[in-house]
């Protein structure tokens, strides 16, 4: 593995060391928000994780070495170069075989952290089954990720850009725990609740760390999914994030954008059709999610000693 991976020091120590940390995506910098409000937003995530007591790990590819924790200078990288390439699973040994720049999406993120012994991992939104994918098969890579690699996924659920409800049963069908953090809904990303039910309502950090434990003690393969959801100070108004969500669809669809350009397509359009209110919701559920992820992490480790 060392002729492929760099792990920053500070990121090598934790694990040497047991302590808690958490990995952090690369394709929201590059392809989920626009510069610059993705670096600041980004070194902002990595802070609220060091004052929760655990160590960030952002993950990308660089020269197509992989990086577990990146620089400063390489976020900014990450943030502004048009060559940083979407990575999802299938892209991931050609990027690094061509020694190309590439950010990791929630499954290769996973992937990465599970190589590195890394356990939870901080994001926005995870990747599901697209809205027609009856027709399209657009389903995310997320998901078998979730049913096959050992990492808990902190998220806000997941946007009505997809089809909610064959999402959870998918993950269902995959065996992947779908956990609602104090909420007994799955949240819908920029509103706190999507009208379907998480799994299991959990109450503290520390009751999703043992269900961590207990799901790999017993060699259950596999990822948790934790929905926490967005403070209701920084929720959309629900008609307004619809209304946008109906239009960015129907502007995809008669562009034909399609595969992995339909979500970075979607976040965009809708960001513009809200005038940024968007992204500012989008920028605070993240930050809320490394809260509660930094202290997952945090319990974890105390259960491992
Ligand atoms: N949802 C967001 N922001 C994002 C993504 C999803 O709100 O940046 C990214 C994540 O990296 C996720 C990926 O893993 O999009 C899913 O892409 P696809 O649907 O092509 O698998
Ligand atoms: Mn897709």
């Amino acid at each position: 593995m060392k002729n492929y991976i760099d792990i920053l020091p500070e990121v090598q120590q934790a694990l040497a060391h047991n302590l808690p940390i958490v990995a952090l995506e690369s394709t929201i910098i590059s392809h989920g928000m626009p510069y610059p409000q993705n670096v600041q937003t980004a070194r902002k995530v990595e802070d609220i994780v060091r004052e929760g007591g655990a160590v960030p790990a952002t993950i990308g590819i660089l020269n197509g070495r992989i990086k577990i924790g990146l620089t400063d200078d390489e976020l900014e990288l990450m943030g502004k170069s048009p060559d940083v390439i979407k990575v999802s699973r299938r892209d991931l040994p050609i990027i690094i075989s061509k020694k190309m720049h590439g950010a990791t999406t929630v499954a290769t993120t996973m992937i990465c952290a599970a190589i590195a012994g890394i356990k939870v991992f901080v994001t926005g939104g995870i990747g599901g089954v697209h809205k027609g994918a009856q027709e399209t098969f657009d389903i995310s890579a997320d998901l078998m990720e979730l049913a096959h690699t050992n990492v808990a996924v902190v998220c806000a659920g997941a946007k009505s850009i997809l089809d909610i409800g064959l999402t959870l049963e998918y993950l269902e069908t995959q065996g992947v725990p779908v956990l609602g953090f104090q909420t007994e809904d799955f949240p819908a990303f920029y509103t706190p609740t999507s009208g379907f039910k998480a799994d299991y309502a959990m109450e503290s950090e520390k009751e999703i760390a043992e269900a961590m434990k207990a799901k790999w003690d017993l060699g259950l393969q596999g990822g948790l999914v934790i929905g926490n959801p967005v403070p209701k100070e920084e929720a959309m108004d629900k008609h307004v994030i619809e209304n946008a969500i109906e239009q960015a669809l129907k502007e995809a669809n008669t562009l034909g954008i399609k595969g992995k350009d339909s979500t970075p397509f979607l976040l965009g359009k809708i960001k513009e059709l809200t005038g940024g209110d968007s992204l500012e919701s989008n920028i605070s559920l993240v930050m809320n999610n490394a809260r509660v992820g930094s202290k997952i992490a945090v319990e974890y480790a105390k259960l491992n000693k």
